[in-house]
């Protein structure tokens, strides 16, 4: 019974990564770099996003948003007259809880993939699942704010090793929280040494014009890429 299970978990993940093989293949011909984010839900990603894609320096910024159910967060992305494409997982049993590379290909027709240099992802919002699904992005950032508590990455490890990038949001909350910065720290080298890390506050701006550089980067580093064949 339970070898069956574990089977068809196999099974289901191996369909994935052939999927994301062909999405990658698709985001390589358009020239595109793609970065999946990932965080609990409420961790910030979309307001991170309303923050930092108000001017990318000429970047063609596309947007593709995963949530169970509605279209909110495309919605409050619609002020930056950028491609925002909206995923609603809820066809799956009570709503799938992460993007899988399937679903992000049914949209990328959706999406002028020619005529975009960076594909951000946002997917659902989760600690366990996204980390397993890739989607065939080139990086992945995660989002970790200080109201979820210092012991996260302890508690869902494989998520904080998953990733390039841990951005630890809403630190304008941290003289009203007894939240410990060092040992978040301490908790995130423990599971992933060395991963890069920012401290920031969508809400105030605090920090966000490093997330800004590194997108922007990120997008340059692709289109020199493709320029040197
Ligand atoms: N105080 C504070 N609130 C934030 C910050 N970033 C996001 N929020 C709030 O957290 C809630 C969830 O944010 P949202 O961007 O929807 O998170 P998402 O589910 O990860 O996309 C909203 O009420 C935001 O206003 C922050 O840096 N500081
Ligand atoms: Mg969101």
């Amino acid at each position: 019974m339970h070898r069956t299970k574990v089977r068809v978990v196999e099974d289901a993940l191996d369909a994935n990564t052939t999927l994301a093989q062909a999405n990658r293949a698709d985001f390589d011909r358009s020239g595109v770099m793609v970065v999946n984010l990932m965080s609990a839900p409420g961790a910030g990603k979309t307001m991170l996003l309303q923050k930092v894609l108000t001017d990318m320096e000429g970047v063609r910024v596309g947007v593709l948003e995963g949530d169970v159910q509605g279209s909110l967060d495309a919605d409050r992305l619609s002020h930056l007259h950028i491609p925002v494409v909206q995923i609603q997982t809820d066809n799956g049993f009570g709503g799938e809880c992460h993007l899988d590379a399937n679903m992000v290909r049914s949209a990328l027709h959706e999406l002028p993939l020619d005529d975009i240099d960076l594909l951000i992802i946002e997917n659902v919002g989760n600690l366990v699942c996204p980390a397993e699904f890739k989607v065939g992005e080139d990086v992945r950032i995660m989002v970790a704010s200080v109201t979820e508590g210092e012991d996260k990455p302890v508690k869902y490890p494989l998520m904080f090793r998953a990733c390039e990038l841990v951005i630890c949001n809403k630190i304008d909350l941290l003289p009203h929280l007894d939240y410990d910065l060092e040992l978040f720290k301490h908790h995130l080298d423990g599971v992933h040494p060395g991963v890069e890390t920012m401290f920031v506050s969508a809400r105030t701006g605090e920090g966000t014009e490093q997330l800004r550089r590194y997108l922007i980067d990120l997008a340059t580093r692709r289109k020199a890429e493709a320029a040197a064949g």
